[in-house]
């Protein structure tokens, strides 16, 4: 019966769950109450050790590549199908183990056996939303809404237990069917039928509502944009003089807004309501303030700058970097408005997700390109890259550089940042590197006599600048490829070298140098803590 009693358990608990789980999605899309199996699986990121964190993703992403999908694409909808199948399989064991405790005492749950179950599960799950939705949803309402679920949950799984497992009394002799057979598959029946209805029904539902709130403030924040940018970036690139037409099949030199990578802490980006935000900047400074955007566009002259940012944990030759046109005020502007006392040393930034990061403000004052970002590619920054805004540092990593920015705090002391804390390099310092984007088979080419096919792809180098990039074909000798201008000193550089083609299996490997000659570092290393660094290659058949 024991035994029994827990394959009984696990069933309900799977009946529960998976409604349960439904019903948690349709409140978040109709009233943006917070839903669990996501805060649960971004505080197990965040408070797991950072080194096995890392592993995990990078497993995920090896796995995906393996796979041959889009990391960029795909890594968060892994994560977000991993959430929930974690939070119903937790229904699943929780089910079992009420089972099992009441069987093996032969005890008849009573309501109270009920809803400490629930609570058991409630309440620290509560705490969890808490904790992760920080500011961003009413804590009391996240905390009876939580509570209130889950003790809907534990009621139902002891009134499940009354009627699937007999009572003692009913006990038959070995090899006899108990009376309640019957009634046990029919209750199943019924409430596996009822299951499926709410599952379905909630998801569906959910999925029509799914995404309400983030339309709203994107249409709010779309009816800024004329105050933003006057001129479309695209339409005057500096470069547009280069005579240098990159190899085809070369990544765009301006990534189209929704291809630029994306990196977040959470399952979900965090959506901030622009016309109720505001900027706080306090701390060590004689002059507090707090910013409105509008404040930021218009009391500051704005700068423009094309920017490539990469993230840190990027293997050689990643996804992980993109380049646009981004526009903010002059952070050595702002300080001088709000005038930092003699104490000052640093900006602890906060954002709207829970992340935050330290910025030196010697860095800031030996750099006037540092800025509070509103705006990419002429536009608001879109909510997933940290609208309404988000800072810029060049040469660093984007884990230097929070986006949904919520409070700047001018203090004294030093403090790691959210990926410093979990283990990541202290400056982040963008490593020099070069990618191979194409070997072009397709578009080989004669010229005096020679046939030749184009070989292409990037250089980066952080705010160093590239002066160099050299192609090697099957361990043969380096040849200097040819450079395109870059949309400024901050972006990538593309590269191109025309190959003289030779039929078979090619080996082609890429490697620059900064502006003043320093070599990217050629030794293989692994991307944590300070960034992958090594040579790229690439193998073609022709
Ligand atoms: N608030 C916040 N800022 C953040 C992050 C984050 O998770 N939360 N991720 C950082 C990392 S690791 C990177 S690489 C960049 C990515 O910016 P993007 O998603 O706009 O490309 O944002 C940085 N800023
Ligand atoms: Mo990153």
């Amino acid at each position: 019966m024991k035994k029994l009693a827990i394959g009984y358990g696990a069933l309900t608990g799977a009946l529960l769950t998976a409604p349960l789980i439904a019903l948690l999605f349709l409140a978040r899309e109709l009233a943006e109450l917070p839903f669990p199996p996501y805060d649960l699986f971004d505080w197990m990121a965040r408070v797991l050790p950072g080194a096995l964190v890392t592993f995990g993703i990078d497993r995920m992403v090896d796995t995906l590549t393996l796979l041959g999908v889009s990391v960029a694409d795909t890594a968060k909808t892994a994560e977000k199908l991993a959430a929930v199948i974690l939070m119903f399989l937790m229904g699943v064991a929780g089910g079992a183990v009420f089972f099992a405790v009441f069987a093996l005492r032969r005890a008849r749950p009573d309501i109270a056996g009920g809803l400490i179950a629930g609570a058991m599960a409630g309440l620290p799950m509560a705490a969890i939303s808490v904790a992760i939705e920080g500011s961003t949803i009413n804590p009391l309402l996240v905390i009876l809404w939580t509570v209130a679920v889950f003790l809907a949950w534990g009621w139902a799984l002891r009134e499940a237990y009354l009627r699937v497992i007999p009572a003692p009394s009913e006990h038959h002799p070995e090899g006899a069917q108990p009376a309640s057979t019957i009634g046990r598959r029919q209750f199943l029946v019924r409430v596996g039928t009822a299951t499926a209805v709410i599952t379905v029904a909630s998801t569906g539902l959910g999925t029509l509502l799914a995404g309400r709130a983030r339309r709203e403030i994107e249409t709010a924040a779309s009816s800024m944009a004329h105050q933003t940018v006057s001129t479309d970036p695209r339409l005057s690139f500096p470069n547009a003089g280069d005579p240098l037409m990159p190899a085809p099949g070369t990544r765009p030199e301006y990534t189209p807004l929704k291809d630029h990578y994306k990196v977040f802490i959470r399952s979900e980006p965090t959506v901030i309501d622009g016309s109720a935000w505001t900027l706080p900047i306090s701390g060590e400074v004689d002059n507090p303030v707090s910013m409105t955007i509008d404040d930021l566009r218009n009391n500051y002259e704005p700068r423009d700058q094309f920017v490539t940012l990469s993230c840190i944990s990027g293997r050689i030759g990643t996804d992980l970097i993109s380049t646009t046109m981004w526009t903010g005020a002059g952070l050595q502007d702002i300080l001088a408005d709000v005038s930092p006392t003699e104490k000052a040393q640093y900006l602890f930034i906060r954002s709207g997700d829970g992340f935050y990061e330290t910025v030196d403000l010697d860095l800031i004052a030996s750099d006037s390109r540092i800025m509070l970002a509103y705006a990419w590619d002429g536009n608001p920054i879109p909510i997933d890259h940290g609208f309404p805004l988000r800072i810029w540092l060049p040469d660093r990593y984007g884990m230097k550089q929070p986006k949904w920015i919520t409070e700047i705090s001018v203090v004294e002391d030093y403090r790691d940042g959210y990926w410093v804390e979990r283990g990541w390099d202290k400056v982040a310092r963008v490593n020099t590197t070069s990618v191979i984007d194409t070997v072009a088979q397709d578009a080989v080419y004669e010229s005096e006599g020679r046939t030749l096919v184009p070989v292409g792809g990037i250089a980066f180098a952080g705010a160093r600048g590239i002066s160099k990039v050299e192609v090697r074909v099957d361990d043969g000798p380096w040849r200097e490829a040819r450079l395109r201008s870059p949309l400024s000193e901050t972006t990538w550089v593309l590269w191109r070298y025309d190959w003289p083609f030779e039929a078979g299996q090619h080996k082609f490997e890429v490697r620059c140098a900064e502006a003043d000659g320093v070599p990217q570092i050629e030794t293989e290393r692994g991307n944590r803590p300070s960034g992958a660094t090594g040579i790229h290659e690439k193998h073609a058949k022709l």
